[in-house]
């Protein structure tokens, strides 16, 4: 069944059950918040609904119910390729169901169909300082579509909200279409000659994003789709996926919300970690001049990093409290295709080392390693070693799954979001003073 039509029909069941939910369990507590819970970030508070994955603190993702090896081994790939194609896992957190060979074929050939960039985009882009942030020229790139929405159209001629979803799809299928060239010319602008290298319609997705950055290698291909699948959603609470679906409950098209939702993902404790790791194991190759360290060495310098007050990029979790499955996917790639690189053996010894002395040092509630730990040196090993660029990466992964679920918001009629804040006036006066 074509995709649109598949997700007609799961909508209309979604709807029937979400309906009698709401009516037989509505008054139901989920959670209750606590004043930590108020001051702290809100963890753990269950108060809004993704459908497209779920998250358990000691198993990792699961997107749509199936974990991330079983992805990795149900989902189809390429010719020749071991790796799950990224048009896959986009059907599954779409549809929640897994798609044949087939299906990801179409969702290829849908994304190319869409993928034509309108000029004025490539001249907001080529207006931008080419040492401006890649993440904050992508962000610009996402807005500078947003004259092209369907679904603000629509609204201004008067769409009934029934119908809002309809067009949120549209929306969503260029912009999965066209992330990926507006990704790779921040890429070859930044970095490279500054020319535009054209996608190829022969290849799938990853592929092709590949083949834009200028990189045509069969090997990166393959780790360009299993980047794209792992990195693709990771439930609804973290900030670029919650920042999408918040942007996008004021009714501000998809372009606004997803570029609202790189802006979060390009904070430091989240998408712009994988930089810093790589930032940081540099730093420390180059001060032993070139050389890995020793296990002590390596402990003195991790030491040193938490006694400066700074962070381990790449270690803790505000869910996760085990290692996070993305990043053993990662590791088992490197353990194939390049397991004498001399980053991955680092990488590989800053896993033995850095859990035990962020236990010692007591403060993170997961000392284990999360999915930033180990993308950036494989980015690295082949070749993509302007590690500012690597959130933009993130960014077109987990445009899927924001996307997705912000066709759900409005298949569902999600509403306004609009928590309860208090002062601490008022705690003092309800909860202190009671
Ligand atoms: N190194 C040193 N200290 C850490 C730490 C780490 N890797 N992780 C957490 N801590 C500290 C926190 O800074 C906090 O200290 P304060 O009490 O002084 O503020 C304390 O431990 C408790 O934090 P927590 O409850 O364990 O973690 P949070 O839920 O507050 O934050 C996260 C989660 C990811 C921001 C944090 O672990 C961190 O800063 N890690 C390093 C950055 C990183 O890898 N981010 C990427 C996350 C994945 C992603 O979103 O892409």
């Amino acid at each position: 069944m074509p995709l649109k039509e598949l997700l007609t029909k799961k909508i209309t069941e979604m709807q029937e059950q979400v309906k009698t939910i709401l009516k037989e369990h509505g008054e139901k507590v989920l959670s209750q918040a606590t004043v930590s819970q108020a001051y702290g970030g809100m963890r753990d508070i269950k108060c809004m609904v993704w459908e497209t994955s779920l998250l358990d603190p000691m198993e990792g993702i699961r997107f749509r119910g199936y974990s991330i090896p079983e992805v990795r081994e149900k989902l189809p790939k390429a010719k020749g390729g071991e790796e799950p194609l990224p048009e896959g896992i986009f059907w599954l957190l779409l549809t929640g169901e897994l798609p044949s060979k087939k299906d990801v074929r179409e969702v290829t050939k849908e994304w190319q169909a869409r993928s034509e960039i309108p000029k004025e985009v490539w001249k907001t882009l080529n207006a931008l300082p080419k040492n401006m942030h890649p993440m904050t020229q992508f962000s610009i790139g996402i807005l500078a579509l947003q004259p092209y929405s369907l679904f603000s159209k629509k609204y201004e001629e008067g769409l009934p909200k029934a119908q809002y979803w309809d067009p949120t799809y549209e929306d969503m299928m260029n912009l999965l279409a066209q992330l990926p060239a507006i990704a790779a010319y921040i890429y070859r602008r930044t970095y490279k000659d500054g020319k535009r290298v054209r996608g190829k319609k022969a290849l799938d997705w990853g592929a092709n994003f590949a083949h834009m950055m200028g990189i045509d290698n069969p090997e990166y291909s393959e780790l360009m789709r299993l980047y794209l699948v792992l990195h693709c959603d990771h439930e609804g609470g973290n900030v670029s996926a919650h920042t999408t679906h918040l942007v996008g409950s004021a009714l501000s098209d998809p372009y606004y919300s997803l570029s609202a939702g790189m802006d979060g993902l390009a904070g430091p404790l989240h998408g712009l970690a994988n930089q810093e790791v790589l930032h940081w194991i540099q730093n420390l190759m180059k001060k032993l001049g070139g050389k890995l360290p020793t296990k002590d060495e390596l402990s003195k310098a991790l030491w040193d990093t938490l006694n400066s007050g700074q962070v381990i990029p790449g270690y803790g979790h505000a869910v996760l409290r085990k290692t996070d499955p993305r990043y053993v996917a990662q590791r088992e790639f490197a353990l194939k295709h390049m397991p004498e690189d001399e980053h991955f053996k680092l990488v590989s010894m800053i896993y033995e080392v850095a859990p035990d002395i962020l236990t010692k040092h007591g403060k993170a509630k997961n000392p284990w390693p999360n999915v930033d730990a180990h993308s950036g040196v494989l980015q690295w090993y082949y070749g993509v070693r302007e590690y500012d660029f690597y959130s933009v990466l993130f960014g077109v992964s987990r445009a899927m799954g924001v996307l997705a679920q912000l066709v759900w918001d409005r298949a569902l009629g999600l509403p306004l979001e609009r928590p309860k804040s208090v002062t601490t006036e008022w705690i003092k006066q309800n909860v202190v003073n009671k």
